[in-house]
């Protein structure tokens, strides 16, 4: 009875070495698990062992009933104390991989730029108020009595024909000119003044490399008592010499229906000549629809092209480049 005892004895020392070898090695929370199922479990190997108790005396059963209990409580701290190890292993590996450098820069955003277009009417207002313009706006969608009949254009010019105009559905049209602001402006004002407005015009055009269906103008306007042909001379060249430097340039006659003398203004460029500017003095019709005395005032206007000018001052070939939204050609303004 003695070997039996002797026996059991031996064979719990070896599990208890055993487990405490594998506990030691647990690779993690899952196998330590089953470590413990494999030795404490109800038919785990603890539980097989002490099944040869009934073979004992039973005064050999407490000794062997203690060593159980020993071999019991040291798996179960063991088990203990290798997943609290196991546990604050992973937290450091996971405290490691998702460490955050608050000192790394931010992902870069691409910064947003103005227009080529918007950067050139930027340009042309600048002078202008530098030359004692004043800004104004006006809307887009006008009548035909301030886009055309206000401007000296009656119902049967050639300019409202169908072919020509955006008309809407609602006897409203889109303007095909920025004149509409500037007759606005005379119904509600009295000269002397001097203003410019810069905007879209739209007209019922086929699109090619250089006519686009939307397109924009600046347009000046002054009123007052005196003003001549030669004033109008003067600013233009001023303003072209502002916005290119000292260049050759020459009027030639023209024909629009609100102005009376008409001209256009080239300006030289290399060996070519290129139309800048349409204008003329106001024709006194005119003055005469927006309540003016054509005897007592006199005026010049002059529009220009916002796009032919930014094609020329950066060497565009073609229009549509303006409204692609190619980031390729936006970003290199
Ligand atoms: C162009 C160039 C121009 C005007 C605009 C104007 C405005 C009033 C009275 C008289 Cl309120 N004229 N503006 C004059 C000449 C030319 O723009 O080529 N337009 C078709």
């Amino acid at each position: 009875m003695q070997d039996e005892q002797d026996i059991l004895r031996q064979q719990l020392l070896t599990l208890q070495e055993e487990a405490l070898t594998q506990v030691a090695q647990a690779p993690d929370l899952d196998a330590l698990e089953q470590i413990r199922i494999e030795y404490l479990g109800k038919k785990g190997k603890l539980s097989k062992i002490l099944g040869g108790m009934g073979k004992l005396p039973p005064a050999a059963r407490p000794a062997i009933g203690a060593l159980a209990n020993s071999f019991k409580e040291a798996l179960q701290s063991s088990l203990e104390e290798r997943k609290r190890a196991l546990a604050e292993a992973q937290l450091q590996a996971r405290l490691e991989a998702e460490r955050l450098d608050v000192t790394m820069p931010g992902p870069r955003r691409p910064l947003g730029r103005i227009h080529p277009l918007q950067a050139t009417i930027d340009r042309i207002l600048d002078i202008l108020v530098g030359m004692g313009y004043t800004v104004v706006h006006g809307p887009e969608i006008e009548t035909e009595y301030y886009n055309f009949e206000a401007l000296n254009t009656p119902a049967d010019h050639p300019a409202r024909d169908m072919q020509d105009t955006l008309y809407l559905e609602n006897g409203y049209l889109l303007r095909t000119q920025t004149s509409s602001v500037q007759v606005r402006y005379m119904e509600q004002h009295q000269p002397p003044f001097r203003i410019v407005h810069a905007g879209r015009v739209m007209r019922r055009d086929s699109v090619d490399a250089t006519h686009s269906a939307v397109f924009h103008q600046v347009e000046i306007l002054a009123v007052g008592e005196n003003l001549t042909f030669t004033d109008l001379k003067g600013t233009l060249k001023e303003f072209v010499r502002r916005l290119l430097g000292q260049r050759e340039t020459r009027f030639r006659p023209s024909y629009f229906p609100f102005t009376e003398p008409s001209a256009e203004m080239d300006v030289r460029f290399g060996s070519k000549w290129l139309e800048i500017f349409g204008c003329g003095m106001v024709d006194p019709n005119v003055f005469q629809a927006v309540g003016y005395d054509p005897e007592r005032y006199t005026g010049f206007a002059a529009g220009i092209g916002v796009e032919r000018v930014a094609m020329l001052l950066h060497g565009i070939p073609d229009i549509r480049l303006f409204y692609s939204s190619d980031l390729r050609f936006l970003s290199q303004f």
